[in-house]
């Protein structure tokens, strides 16, 4: 399998996010994708490097799943930020102000011209920050993407698109939970147009995929699918309910399966079971895993209790789809343990492939 990693992730650096009305810590730091290089170098599943695909191919792409307007206000949103103020240069920018566009008769159709305002219109949450190298940092995720599906397209099996900022947690024009891209969007989009007619997404990350399920909810040529925890309880707890199964022409092709939190390995596996087997019946020629490790028991703003020795069987299951497929790093945040986790699930399904 190769993996293609992004030379651009530490750029991406928030400092803080909002947490129960203090700042804390970010849990999305660059040590997180340090620690899957690493593990990958001692236990190699193929070869390494970064992607090279050529910019206007990667804007094309990128523009297949995200809107202009949402585009062009993240390509300059840095630089705006400290236009507003030299000082800002220094401290990351987190939205503060929404329009909760669905309700209350709040306008998105008229861009503002105060930053602040901007970039409340395209977020969801106040916990992702946006910094200095966030958008080379995001743009880098996504080449990984494109250049993963490539490798599909020349006949590999598997490809690893190792990058963050995360990715599935952004829609078409939105950002939110640590995402920015989402290049698990953009690695299926990429597949449907090298020809594969249906492409199906298995989300194993923690969180529901939102932004992965928003941008393909009408589409009956992308099935997604979402192991997750239950969002009444969960983030991003206003999306991946199990009601949720697709509009128009793409009724019937999206799956959620939430689960308690608390759950454990078991009830997981179930659940994937019943995902892999709608895959199946779906049809799907390949496979999107946006792979979040945040299912470990260690994790700390998760609450599975996946165990580090239960990962391989996870990849060995995933493997029996028998189809080729592309994995996006997404969450994971026991920093210490997530390369271990995450190669220990990649090797599983390699070995079982
Ligand atoms: C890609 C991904 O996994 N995104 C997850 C985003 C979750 N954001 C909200 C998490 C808030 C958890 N804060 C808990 C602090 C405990 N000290
Ligand atoms: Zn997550």
């Amino acid at each position: 399998m190769k993996t293609f990693h992004n030379p651009h992730h530490a750029g991406h650096a928030g400092q803080q996010e909002m947490f129960r009305g203090r700042m804390v810590p970010c849990h999305e730091v660059p040590a997180r994708l340090d620690f899957v290089l690493a593990e990958l170098e001692r236990r190699p599943l193929g070869p390494l490097a970064p992607p090279t695909v050529d910019d206007s191919d990667l804007g094309a792409a990128i523009a297949r799943v995200h809107d202009p307007r949402y585009l062009a206000f993240l390509a300059t949103a840095w630089d705006q930020w400290v236009a507003m103020d030299a000082a800002n240069a220094q401290r990351d920018a987190l939205p503060s102000v929404w329009p909760l566009a669905n309700r209350h008769g709040f306008r998105n159709d008229v861009l503002p011209r105060n930053f602040a305002a901007r970039l409340g219109l395209f977020s969801f949450d106040s916990g992702s920050p946006l910094t200095a190298g966030t958008w080379a940092a995001a743009r880098g995720g996504a080449a990984c993407a494109l250049a993963a599906a490539r490798a599909l397209a020349n006949g590999d099996r598997s490809a690893f698109a190792l990058s963050r900022p995360p990715g599935h947690h952004a829609g078409p024009d939105f950002l939110g939970g640590y995402c920015f891209l989402n290049n698990a969007a953009i690695a299926a989009q990429a597949l449907r147009e090298a020809g594969h007619g249906k492409v199906a997404v298995l989300d194993v990350d923690y969180h529901h995929g939102n932004g992965t399920q928003t941008i393909f909810y009408e589409r009956a040529d992308v099935f997604t699918a979402s192991i997750h925890g239950d969002p009444a309880t969960e983030y991003p707890f206003f999306l991946g309910h199990a009601d949720e199964r697709g509009a128009g022409a793409g009724l019937g092709f999206n799956l959620n399966l939430p689960l308690p939190r608390g759950s454990g390995v078991k009830v997981w596996r179930a659940a994937l079971d019943t995902a892999l087997q709608a895959v199946r019946d779906f049809g799907a020629s390949a496979l999107v895993v946006p792979l979040g490790l945040d299912t470990f028991e260690g994790d700390p703003i998760s609450g599975f209790t996946l165990k580090t020795g239960d990962y391989a069987a996870v990849g060995a299951a995933l493997a029996s789809a028998g189809l080729p497929t592309v994995f996006t790093f997404e969450g994971g945040y026991a920093v210490d343990e997530v390369g271990t986790n995450a190669v220990n699930l990649l090797e599983g399904f390699q070995k079982a492939a």
